[in-house]
Order: C-alpha cells, then structure tokens, then sequence
C-alpha cells in the first residue's frame, strides 16, 4: 500500500503540532505505525491521502451512525450556513433540538448545550457539586468521560492506549475528590457508596462501557447503582456520549430502563460536527446559570452549523424501524464473526450490544478494566496492520469500539468478515 503523502504530512505535522495529532490514539502509537491522513468519506468508505478506501469501523469515534455525507445533514450544513455560522446568540435551531433531545431521550427535562463530551461530563459534575453541596464525584475504573482534570484518574480511552496512569497537570487537590472503584462489582459500589465520610456528590458512569473496549454491565449492577444513589441522595449521571442515539433512540437508559437523574450526550447529537450536551431533571437543571448560581457558558454553544446537522441526523434515526434494522446487521456480523474466531486457534472475546463491540484478544470473559487489561495489545496491533493492509479502517487500540453504521451493507461487512478470517490465520504464526 502505498501511503507516501500520509507519511510526509506526519512528517510535516510532528514539527508544528505536538506527536502530529490533535488527540492522542490517533497517533496509531499502540497499534505499531504511523496515522494515515484522510482525504474524504462517503458512507461507510473513507479514502485516505494517497488514495487507498477503506471500509469504516471507526466513524469518526460513534457519531457516523448514517456514515460519512448523508446527503440530508451535509444539505442541512451547506444551507445554514449561508446565514451565517455563528452569532453568539440563540438561534431557533436550539430550540428544535432541544426539544427534539428532550423527547427521545427519557430522562430529560431540560438540556443544555455545550461544544463536546468533554465539556458536557465536567459541566455535569460542577452542576451535581453545585446542586448538593457536596464535593466527591465516583467514577468506574477504565470508564473515560473526557480529559477535564477529575476524570484523569484510571481513565479508559487513549489513557489506557498509552499506559498513562493519570497526567502531571493535574493537581493533586482536585483527583483528591475523585473515586474510581471497579466496573460491574456491585459490593465494592455499595461499601463506596455507604461511606458517610466521602461526601459524595456523584456518580458518573458509561452505562455501556466504551473506552476499555466494549463492556456491556450487569443489569443487576446498574440498578443497585440506581437503587443506592436514589436511597442516598447522590446524583446519578449516565454518560451516554457514545451510547447516546446509538444503542437506541433514547440511548442506553431506555435500553435499560433504567433512568439517570442527569445525562451527558455528544457525538451523534452533532451529525459529525462539535457538539456535546448535559440534560436532565429541571430540578437540577434550573441551577444552572442563568436561572442558577451554578456557571457554565460558551460562545460557540448552540452553534446553528452544529445545531443543524444534529437535527438532520436526528430526523433520520428517528425515522421507524432505524434501530431495528441496524441491530439486525449488527447482530448477523458479529454471530459471522464469533464463528470465525470460534474456529481459530486465536483465543478471543466478543464483546457487542447493538451496533458497538470489540473484539479482545484474550481467553477470559472482559467485564470490567483488569479483564480488559489482559488483552494481548500486541496481537492486536499485528490484527489493525493487516486488517489496514486489506482495506479495514478499525479503531488504532484494543480498548476502543468498532461501530457498525447504517450505511455498512451486506457486501461491505462480507468483505470485513472474509478479511478478519484471513487476518485471524496469519495471527497463529505470530
Ligand atoms: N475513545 C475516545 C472517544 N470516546 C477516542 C477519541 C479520541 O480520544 O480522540
């Protein structure tokens, strides 16, 4: 393959942007070569540079849930922006949205709009903070909810990918307030969670675990969670920034029924442009200023180019019998792959709810972060350079999600499955 311009922009973007990336596990690091440079993708193909196309698993991280182009979110982008792309004030997009977020996704009553998931987890907690008086925020082992300074602590994603165990930067006062206790393990959540003298505020948890791989939870897990922060007054956060819009219309809580009293949306919400949100009951919500003490603003908030292409693609997954026809594929792929991997002498775990799985390279059942962390990184750094070689686009580490996209059809995830057999072989000779 050739891949010469890629390799010469690297070269050009390691002098003038830090590792030659905007955020780390597109570095390719862990996976053994160097990031190739996109030039465009249409539907679930994505051609880079010098011209080799590539079938999608990543889609852009989750929120390519139509694929790359969907005529109706790039008309919906190219016509609002005729009017202009940002104005610092409301706009009559945002009102739609909301409404239309607000109605598909159970327990919200209000939602507020901010530029990414990031910024929508660390507004979250301040708000719970704000509403309770109270400091703690508990967190999961492996579960990533952004970069803000009180998540880096034995977060997922690209922390794991690059073995980081937290970041200098982050000041020991503010991870003093941050507990992360293991996935899935309902005794240590209730000893936590019992502990008076921690001072909870509250609990933000990936209800599908997705930056340590995919993880589904216990669903006896996930109600104690619910049942103990009811019982004790510590506010429930769901972050559904990859879960959102993917595993269902009203996401992984409707899914679970299970219902947060705030949520943390993003990703498909913006149609593939920068958006994050954070939503939920009114009685908390209306802390938030201006109706609150509790701050939290942006310019670029509410962006009418943002606000566009998340409603466009939120026209489109709302359109009945979506989901339905997404699992089905999805679900057909994985049993094709799970036989795949059944007959080689590779061992492996599929983990998959809905449209979003991982394959770990282990023997043992991934149920939560020391699970995950037994995968063998370097195998599946030798699987992402073949699967590359032969025309698969997958996620550069083992701890991320490949996401099945409405426009995958049968001769695309054929093709995945006739390439993953093959990659699969070549593995045993490592
Ligand atoms: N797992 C990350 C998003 N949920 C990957 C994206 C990134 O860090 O760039």
């Amino acid at each position: 393959m050739n891949t010469q311009r890629s390799a010469s922009l690297f070269s050009k973007a390691c002098q003038v942007i830090p590792g030659g990336v905007n955020s780390p596990v597109r570095a390719c690091k862990s996976v053994g070569c160097d990031p190739l440079f996109v030039a465009r993708a249409k539907g679930c193909v994505i051609t880079d540079v010098d011209g080799n196309e590539f079938i999608d698993f990543v889609g852009s991280w989750g929120p390519m849930i139509l694929g790359h182009g969907h005529p109706d979110v790039i008309r919906a982008i190219c016509e609002t922006a005729v009017d202009g792309t940002s104005f610092g004030a409301p706009t009559p997009l945002e009102v739609e949205l909301a409404e239309m977020v607000c109605d598909s996704v159970p327990s919200l009553e209000k939602v507020r709009f901010v530029n990414s998931g990031t910024e929508a987890t660390m507004s979250a907690i301040r708000l719970a903070r704000g509403y309770t008086g109270r400091n703690m925020v508990i967190k999961f082992d492996g579960c990533y909810h952004g970069h803000a300074d009180s998540f880096l602590v034995k977060a997922g994603s690209g922390v794991i990918t690059l073995g980081i165990p937290g970041s200098p930067g982050v000041p020991d006062d503010i991870v003093r307030n941050t507990l992360s206790i293991p996935y899935n393990n309902i005794e240590t959540l209730e000893t936590t969670l019992r502990d008076e003298k921690l001072d909870i505020a509250c609990v933000i948890v990936e209800p599908v675990a997705g930056n340590m791989g995919v993880i589904v939870p216990e669903i006896a897990f996930l109600r104690k969670l619910r049942e103990l922060t009811d019982e004790l007054d510590i506010v429930l956060i769901f972050d559904e920034v990859i879960t959102g819009f993917r595993l269902a219309l009203g996401g992984a809580q409707e899914r679970f029924n299970i219902m947060p009293d705030l949520t943390c949306l993003g990703k498909i919400i913006g149609g593939g442009l920068p958006v994050g949100a954070y939503g939920g009951k009114k009685e908390i919500m209306d802390n938030i200023a201006p109706d609150g003490p509790v701050y939290q603003a942006g310019t670029l908030s509410g962006n009418p180019l943002a606000m566009a292409a998340g409603l466009a693609m939120l026209k489109v997954v709302r359109q009945p019998g979506f989901y339905e026809a997404l699992e089905e594929k999805s679900d057909s792929y994985v049993e094709q792959m799970a036989s795949i991997a059944a007959d080689s002498p590779v061992p492996t775990v599929l983990n998959r709810i809905g449209s979003m799985m991982t394959c770990f390279f282990t023997s043992d059942p991934v149920t939560d972060f020391e699970s995950a962390m037994k995968a063998d990184t370097e195998r599946y750094g030798q699987h992402f350079r073949q699967m590359l070689a032969t025309g698969i686009w997958l996620a550069p580490s083992q701890f991320e999600a490949a996401f099945v996209s409405a426009a995958h059809d049968r001769i695309h995830l054929q093709k995945a499955l006739e390439m993953t057999e093959s990659s699969f072989k070549k593995l045993t000779n490592r």
